[in-house]
């Protein structure tokens, strides 16, 4: 849409119509702030905007999966199943920037190229892909951990002359795979969750798999209204678990390791997780991502499953993950994905043993042999937590770049600021628990710490907030010490920046559980921003 470009000065510039960015408008909003909204689609929702893969669908419960901010929002709201769908997480999306009048706030259909601060005015000036500068004296990026996506560079890539698509930006009328050859590059959580259905739709699909994943049946259903009743009445106490929890949702591993029960007691409790659904499985008992003998149990389980549920003993044996310790790359949600290779019509092709050599304009070519194809779907994942970022030009102190700051890996005290990068935050970024937490009580939590620091600073005269250097590097040694006890770094994932070519591998995330995080944070603030230096106005 044609607009003209804007130029003006704000208090706040929010990158970002998801679920974090969407929350901080209303919150510095609500705190007497001018705010500024940008956001390179056409609407909000972020990941739920652009995510619209056939099967794309959360993995932690909606009642957990929805803000906690309004009591009157989260008692209004009902949810249709226990997964919801994209199509209504993004309904809810709206829903709530319908109601808290968020939209109005937002460029949409505009992307953030560069943002400079200028330190003689303490000033940072935004400029977008329209013309826009926007003026403000904080930045909040929330750019989303999975938002910059990832298409390998595979030769002849762009020679394809049938259709292609990237699971992360799927075509918003849909896609009508009937009577087609489609051919699903990659199988972490986007590909197993379309797989499924693109194979209902597909006359032949072939899935060219290089790294098998762990993956755990959803146990989705719909919500009766008995149910939802009862989670509505029990909202604060669950929502009291969660922010004390590892994870952001009210369970819990058991209280003792996998090892210090009986076969019997392990199998059943296995099986209650598995029942349950999803990625809770990973955290069945709490040594599991940090006891190499433990993880061999869950490991072993989930193997079995994968054998009883393909028919194939040969394709059996390629779907079961290999190199990785399970729950060390996120355990995926499924409807049906390992029955799926029991049809006619699929064929698991893997790239281990038969690489794939080239696309070129009639499919794919592989050691081994041509797949003709009329379709292909990149299901091949993230530049993740760095990569958004690192496509925008951030200038902090005497000019330097931020993505030169964090050429040996994303620099942050936690997760939160930037040395060299004054009155410039990040929402659920590196550093923080992020994607190993609920990521909407994650966003909240920080919203809340970032809107309360700026109002501690205008309450106390202060112009500027940046985390010192040795604030920096002590929350770094921190985050590497946890994942060095754990066994996360023995995993190719991109938690570990391991999927992009060239991105150094470091483990990103704060592995120390939501709970404790969050008491990290409240005490930094307590003490007067310990870590950080305020400069007086
Ligand atoms: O991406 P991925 P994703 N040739 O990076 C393959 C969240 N999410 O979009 O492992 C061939 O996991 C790659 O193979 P390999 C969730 O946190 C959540 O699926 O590198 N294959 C892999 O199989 C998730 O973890 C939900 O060997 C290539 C795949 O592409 C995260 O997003 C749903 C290749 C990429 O898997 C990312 O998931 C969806 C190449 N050159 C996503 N390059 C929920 O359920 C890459 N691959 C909420």
């Amino acid at each position: 849409m044609e607009r003209n470009a804007h130029e003006e000065q704000v208090d706040a510039v929010v990158v970002g119509a998801g679920i974090a960015g969407l929350y901080a408008i209303h919150r510095l909003r609500r705190d007497g702030l001018t705010v500024r909204g940008i956001e390179a689609g056409s609407g909000v929702g972020g990941t739920w905007y652009f995510n619209r893969y056939p099967g794309a669908r959360c993995d932690v419960e909606s009642v957990d999966y929805s803000y906690s901010f309004s009591e009157e929002l989260q008692q209004d709201w009902d949810w249709s199943e226990k997964y919801a769908t994209q199509p209504e997480i993004l309904r809810y999306i709206e829903h709530v920037a319908e109601r808290f009048d968020l939209a109005r706030e937002y460029l949409f259909d505009t992307r953030v190229v560069s943002a400079d601060f200028d330190a003689g005015t303490d000033t940072w000036t935004v400029r977008t892909d329209r013309g826009d500068v926007v003026r403000a004296r904080f930045c909040v990026f929330a750019t989303g951990s999975l938002s910059a996506a990832n298409t390998p560079d595979i030769a002849g890539r762009d020679e394809f002359a049938g259709e292609t698509f990237h699971t992360a930006h799927w075509p918003h009328e849909g896609v009508d795979f009937t009577g087609k050859r489609v051919g699903v590059i990659g199988t972490g959580s986007s590909g197993i969750q379309s797989i499924p259905l693109i194979a209902q739709q597909a006359e032949q699909l072939y899935v060219f798999q290089r790294t098998a994943n762990y993956s755990v049946p959803a146990g989705n259903q719909p919500l009766d209204e008995q149910t939802r009743r009862q989670q509505k009445a029990n909202y604060a106490e669950r929502r009291r678990l969660s922010r004390l929890s590892g994870g952001g949702s009210p369970f819990s591993p058991r209280p003792v390791g996998a090892l210090e029960v009986s076969e019997e007691e392990r199998r059943a409790a296995y099986e209650e997780r598995w029942r349950l659904g999803g990625v809770l499985f990973a955290k069945t008992f709490p040594d599991q991502t940090s006891d190499l003998a433990a993880n061999e149990t869950a490991r072993q389980f989930a193997e079995e499953k994968i054998r009883e549920l393909v028919d194939d003993p040969e394709v059996a044996e390629l779907l079961i993950p290999k190199d990785h310790p399970i729950g060390t790359k996120r355990i995926v949600t499924d409807s049906d994905y390992f029955q799926t290779y029991n049809r006619d019509n699929v064929t698991l092709v893997d790239l281990r043993s038969t690489p794939i050599e080239r696309i070129d304009p009639t499919g794919i070519a592989t050691s081994a042999r041509h797949y003709d194809l009329d379709a292909i779907v990149f299901a091949t994942g993230f530049d993740a937590l760095t990569g958004s970022l690192d496509r925008i030009d951030i200038r902090g102190r005497d000019g330097r770049l931020l993505r030169e700051s964090w050429s040996a890996g994303p620099r942050t005290y936690l997760g939160l600021g930037v040395d060299g990068f004054p009155n410039l935050f990040l929402v659920t970024g590196a550093g923080s628990p992020s994607v190993l937490a609920n990521m909407i009580l994650g966003a909240e939590q920080h919203v809340d710490w970032i809107a309360d620091c700026i109002r501690h600073l205008d309450e106390h005269g202060y112009a500027t907030i940046e985390p010192t250097v040795e604030a920096v590097e002590d929350w770094l040694a921190e985050c590497a010490e946890r994942a060095s006890k754990t066994l996360f770094p023995t995993a190719n994932s991109w938690y570990m920046g391991a999927n992009i070519p060239g991105k150094p591998r470091v483990f990103m995330l704060y592995l120390g559980g939501f709970g404790n995080y969050g008491r990290i944070c409240t005490d930094v603030a307590e003490a007067g921003y310990k870590g950080f230096t305020l400069t007086a106005r």
